[in-house]
């Protein structure tokens, strides 16, 4: 069976989204930074062993401060959200539960998954202890940078995805 998805990166510029989405379509990093204009979207098949070919088709959006000023066309249509923070700036995820609830509530049949990216330059227990104090939600802890479990993460959306 062959089924396809729409998955949207969100969250404020500079956090990672790019990095993430060329790690997990094309495997490869950069350290320079290109503001992402507008957004970029590539499609990648994914053969899940159930034997389901799942074509995610990721749009890589040009971030936002206030997630109600993203575009609409970008988030309409959506079966999965992917919003991305990043562990070294606090000021990326103190929104973050307001930002969620508006998802929520906004597209509440569009799957909802949150990452905290740039592991790689943060103390994983430290982190860890910081973000639970703060409340702050969180499905995975990547690096884009040395691939830590950036992988993973769309794998298992990806069996979300199929569900
Ligand atoms: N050390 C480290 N740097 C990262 C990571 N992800 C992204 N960066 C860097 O952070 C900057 C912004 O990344 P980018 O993907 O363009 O962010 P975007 O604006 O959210 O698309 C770039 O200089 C990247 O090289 C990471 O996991 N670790
Ligand atoms: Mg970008």
């Amino acid at each position: 069976m062959k089924l396809s998805k729409k998955v949207v990166l969100l969250g404020h510029f500079g956090v990672g989204k790019t990095s993430l989405f060329r790690r997990f379509i094309d495997d490869a990093f950069s350290e320079d930074y290109k503001v992402t204009l507008g957004v970029q979207i590539k499609k990648k098949v994914i053969t899940l062993p159930s034997g389901i070919e799942l074509s995610m088709v990721i749009w890589d959006t040009e971030g936002h401060q206030e997630i109600e000023n993203t575009r609409k066309s970008y988030l309409l249509g959506s079966h999965a959200f992917v919003y991305v923070f990043d562990l070294t700036r606090s000021d990326t995820y103190e929104n973050l539960n307001d930002d969620i609830a508006y998802l929520k509530s906004n597209y509440p049949n569009v799957i909802i998954r949150i990452i905290g990216n740039k592991l790689d330059k943060v103390n994983e227990k430290e982190i860890k202890k910081q973000l639970k104090e703060n409340a702050t939600p969180y499905d995975c802890l990547t690096s884009a940078k040395t691939n830590k479990n950036v992988s993973d993460f769309f794998i298992e959306l990806a069996e979300e995805l199929t569900k």
